[in-house]
């Protein structure tokens, strides 16, 4: 008891603290750092949240009076009316102005998360099973990021979330991420950037994101994609204009991509 309700004020307390990294218990979204995530939280707390919770309750209260109102000893004798032209057209029209209210919102966003702008920083991720692979294709960096298991974690990485490398990005800088696969489907996502595509082999999606906070981020495969699914998580570090430019070069040496082909990656395992 003790423990749900120290939870409970957890969580009533933490709801604005900055959280980059799913928590116990959570409802709701994650920590939004772009204007995309911040779009979709309005979207889905504003506008979709209160249209279903209305027509739910809506519903549920008109399942309630009819199985009471119309119980067999009270109403022993069924009405046979079949048809009422009014009605009709009411649960028609309502319904229809309901999705275009729905649908206005959606399509906007849907059009600002298409449409990328000029990118400052271009990645890209491939999925493999059970990992995810970065090439910073202008800088001819190229490296693997895998899972650390539970036994190797230091402490402050979190479980099934901490990877061995961390993508690094600069803070404010627009980033266009190209996603694809190199054996079967996988999804590339950050919550908190708003931000999923499907990695499907043999094709490249595009997606971008503009981060406004420093921190690490992090997500998870998000389609389904054999038995180590749950393992290949993505974490992805949001750094200073200086230290992003220190990293690239560090990376440039440590993480050079095989000149020859341009693709191989050279690890230090
Ligand atoms: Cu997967």
């Amino acid at each position: 008891m003790k423990k749900i309700i120290s939870t409970f004020l957890f969580l009533l307390l933490s709801t604005n603290a900055y959280a980059e990294l799913p928590i116990n218990w959570q409802l709701g979204f994650s920590t939004s750092v772009t204007s995309i995530m911040d779009d979709i939280r309005v979207l889905h707390d504003y506008i979709l949240l209160p249209i279903i919770t209305v027509i739910c309750v809506f519903v549920l209260f008109l399942i309630l009076y009819a199985v009471y109102k119309f119980r067999e000893n009270k109403n022993p004798n069924p009405s046979t009316t079949s048809h009422n032209t009014m009605i009709e057209i009411l649960w028609t029209v309502i319904p229809c102005i309901i999705l275009v209210v729905i649908a206005v919102p959606s399509f906007k966003l849907l059009y600002k998360q298409d449409v990328i702008p000029k990118a400052d920083v271009t990645i890209k991720a491939i999925g493999y099973q059970w990992y995810w692979g970065y090439e910073y294709p202008d800088q001819k960096i190229a490296f693997e990021a895998v899972m650390i298991e539970t036994k190797d974690l230091k402490p402050g990485q979190p479980r099934l979330l901490a990877t061995d490398k961390n993508i690094v990005v600069p803070v404010n800088k627009v980033v266009k991420v190209l996603i694809t696969a190199n054996d079967v489907l996988h999804s590339w996502t950050i919550p908190a950037f708003g931000v999923k595509r499907d990695a499907v082999p043999g094709r490249i999606n595009e997606t971008w994101f503009k981060a406004e906070k420093e921190g690490i981020y992090y997500g998870q495969c998000s389609e389904l994609c054999g038995i180590k699914h749950a393992f290949m998580p993505i974490a992805l570090e949001v750094v200073s204009e200086e230290k992003y430019k220190e990293w690239v070069e560090m990376a440039k040496v440590k993480y050079a991509m095989y000149p020859e082909n341009n693709v191989l990656v050279k690890n230090e395992k």
